[in-house]
């Protein structure tokens, strides 16, 4: 596919926008996230720009929020938005899937109050309708955090867990948070589908429920003491509350700094950072090529090899040198095709 040149002031422009959206300008921060939906040939070059001047400065702190439909996680990231704007943090939110299919899509606004923060200038919210072809995270979950991460403290994503986002919610936060539903046989449902493995940190919500709730955070205790954890060195910690009322908001904030913390000392943050670089790379070559075209890069240690010889560059930027030659190697292979059959 031939793509026109970017002009030096395009680029100029994408150069002058990330400026804007590391200060934290919202207007800026809108701007790039459309700049990055915006998949025109013509963009392509501009919207690369932007994703490589921002991805170094995106330092916010990712955390994933997912759990079954009605759990109660926009209710627990109202919470948690208001209880992180009163430590003076500025905090972004993305809605992934919002509901879409269930009630006809209702969006993020609809769904969380934020009737005061949505005026607030230290608070982004955005939804994101689409999945990709293979049922993971719309591919512009990745950049679009990349950007509000550049100009924010603390970014969540909402997902709902139905076993596949959760898997790819992973390679694109440091953090994942489980908001559990205390109703009878959730839990063994979500065990039996091994999504509680991958969080970090479990809330069960609706505490105000009382007894049903307090037997759902023991079940889960219970659960992840025996079934296989992420992270084998840690043992997730469940807590509960109520995001209605909100109960226990003040001590989940201290759990995700707490484990901001230890993402940091152990290293285990950077090294999750890696492989969510790498398998946000080879995913969306999949999904462009599927397996066939990944694999003329050559063995999975080559296709590693190949990312980590970009390392300054963005995500985007190294899908888009990677399925360069994936192209010519595929071209390639049609015209030797064609030599033989001729
Ligand atoms: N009793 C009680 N109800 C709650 C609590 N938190 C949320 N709810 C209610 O649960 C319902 C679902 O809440 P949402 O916050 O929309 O849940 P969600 O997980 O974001 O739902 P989806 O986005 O549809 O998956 C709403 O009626 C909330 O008012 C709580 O702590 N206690
Ligand atoms: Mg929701």
């Amino acid at each position: 596919m031939p793509t026109e040149p970017a002009s030096t002031a395009a680029l100029e422009a994408a150069r002058k926008l990330a400026g804007r959206v590391c200060a934290g300008e919202r207007s800026a921060i809108s701007q790039a996230l459309n700049a990055v939906d915006d998949n025109r040939a013509s963009s392509r070059e501009a919207r690369l720009a932007l994703l490589d001047a921002v991805s170094p400065q995106a330092r916010g702190v990712r955390i994933g929020v997912t759990g079954a439909p009605g759990a109660g996680k926009s209710t627990l990231l109202d919470a948690l938005v208001s209880g992180l704007r009163d430590r003076g943090r500025s905090v972004g939110v993305l809605a992934v899937d919002p509901s879409s299919q269930r009630t006809g899509g209702a969006l993020l606004g609809d769904r969380m109050r934020l009737s005061a923060s949505a005026r607030d200038a230290g608070v982004f919210l955005r939804s994101l309708a689409a999945r990709d072809q293979l049922g993971g995270l719309s591919e512009v979950t990745g950049p679009s955090l990349d950007i509000m991460a550049a100009a924010l403290d603390y970014v969540f994503v909402e997902t709902v867990g139905v076993g596949q986002s959760e898997a790819q919610v992973i390679d694109v936060v440091d953090t994942l948070v489980f908001v559990a539903q205390p109703a009878a046989g959730d839990l063994i449902q979500f065990m039996k589908a091994g999504i509680l493995e991958w969080p970090d940190l479990f809330f069960v919500n609706k505490s105000d429920l009382g007894d049903v709730a307090t037997r759902a955070a023991a079940e889960l205790r219970a659960g992840l003491d025996l079934g296989h954890r992420r992270d084998p060195d840690r043992v997730p910690p469940v807590l509960s509350g109520s995001a209605r009322d909100g109960l226990g908001i003040d001590e989940l904030i201290e759990a995700l700094d707490e484990h901001t913390g230890y993402l940091k000392t152990s290293g285990i943050g950077e090294a999750r950072r890696r492989q969510g670089r790498i398998a946000r790379i080879e995913h969306a070559l999949e999904v462009r090529y599927g397996r066939f075209g990944l694999a003329t890069l050559g063995s999975e240690t080559e296709v590693r090899a190949a990312i980590a010889a970009e390392p300054g560059a963005s995500v985007d930027r190294v899908v888009d040198v990677l399925s360069s030659r994936i192209e010519a190697a595929l071209c390639e292979h049609d015209e030797e095709k064609g030599r033989r059959g001729a």
